[in-house]
């Protein structure tokens, strides 16, 4: 499948951990600059507008650009990150939105169980671990990180640097589109996008339309909890293209993660579930705070909406035909 536009390669440098941004060469020499902690520290000039020009500019060329995307990932949290991660570094070509609703993302994988901060992870998920560069403890069967937000932050830096990643926090999806595709069969083919603090207000003000960004796979990572959880499973029922939740069964770490990575797929054209979105889809138990499952999962996602982009011909961020 054809990427929708080539990413400017000449904007980027090779590192350990793939290809990130290159620093700005543009550099003015100021004189009266100075780095000193002994009351002389001075900055370069700047004129408020400048600020604002800068975030802008870069914010609203990045909506302009991304309005078509090759895979919207719905949600930052532990599933999503890891999917984003694992999509952008194998397929540095292909554009990725993040779409989380919290100004934080990370989701619940700030901390492990009971606001507790270690974070426990069944093996083999810390292959993971070893490949973004974060320390752990091994206790043989499972490992330790000695605080979630060590992993986390990781994860999310890793992601952030991939010139192919954007997300867009504090912004979330309230619908998806759907379309009849070529072979008239429902497909969803992109995100209905506003202000999470717009969406959180729409019983408070009259109507106060969305955005939208086109895509040909949409991967939904938005949890099973939360003011917005199982977003996408829940709207698959609303709009018919799925009889019912299978609602969240109750802990057994045992049944749970395998369950989840296992059945990570597609569950409607266009559409594939990661992460304990999915145990509210089809009615798997609840791990708690061990978090093996959502990085299989993540992965897994990753791999179906490959495997759903190398079967697909795309036209302008639609599916137009299968291959
Ligand atoms: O803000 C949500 C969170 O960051 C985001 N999100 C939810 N709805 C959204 C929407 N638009 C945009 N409509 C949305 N973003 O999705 C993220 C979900 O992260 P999470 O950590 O809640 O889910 P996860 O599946 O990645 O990880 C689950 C971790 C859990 S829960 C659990 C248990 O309860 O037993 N065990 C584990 C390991």
């Amino acid at each position: 499948m054809a990427p929708v536009q080539t990413l400017d390669n000449n904007k980027f440098v090779e590192t350990r951990f793939g290809k990130q941004l290159k620093p700005s060469s543009k550099s003015t020499t100021y004189d009266d600059v100075a780095e000193n902690y002994d009351g002389q520290y001075r900055f370069a000039p700047i004129q408020e507008a400048q600020v604002s020009r800068a975030m802008i500019k870069r914010y609203f060329e990045t909506m302009y650009d991304r309005a078509i995307s090759d895979v919207v990932i719905v949600g930052a949290g532990s599933a999503g990150l890891t999917c984003a991660y694992h999509l952008a570094s194998t397929r540095p070509d292909l554009k990725i939105t993040i779409i989380e609703a919290n100004v934080a993302p990370g989701g619940g994988a700030w901390l492990g169980g009971q606001l507790m901060t270690p974070m426990v992870i069944r093996k083999p998920a810390d292959r993971f671990l070893q490949e973004i560069c974060v320390p752990y403890e091994d206790e043989g069967a499972y490992v330790v990180v000695k605080h979630a937000a060590l992993f986390t932050s990781t994860l999310l830096s890793r992601v952030l640097a991939m010139p192919n990643v954007v997300m867009m926090n504090a912004t979330a999806v309230e619908d998806l589109i759907i379309h009849e595709d070529h072979a008239g069969q429902q497909r969803v083919a992109g995100v209905v996008t506003n202000w999470t603090l717009v969406a959180l207000n729409h019983d408070t003000q009259s109507c106060m339309d969305p955005n939208t960004i086109t895509c040909p796979v949409v991967v939904s990572a938005t949890g099973h909890d939360g003011p917005m959880g199982a977003f996408s499973a829940k709207r698959l029922v609303s709009a018919g293209l799925l009889k019912e939740l299978g609602n969240m069964r109750g802990l057994d770490m045992n049944r749970s993660e395998p369950a989840i990575v296992n059945n990570t797929r597609e569950v409607a054209p266009g559409l594939i579930m990661a992460g304990m979105e999915l145990s509210e889809h089809d009615g798997k138990n609840r791990m708690g705070p061990t978090f093996g499952g959502m990085i299989g999962s993540g992965i897994k996602a990753a791999h179906e909406a490959l495997r759903v982009l190398d079967s697909v011909n795309v036209v302008e961020g639609k599916v137009v035909s299968t291959i």
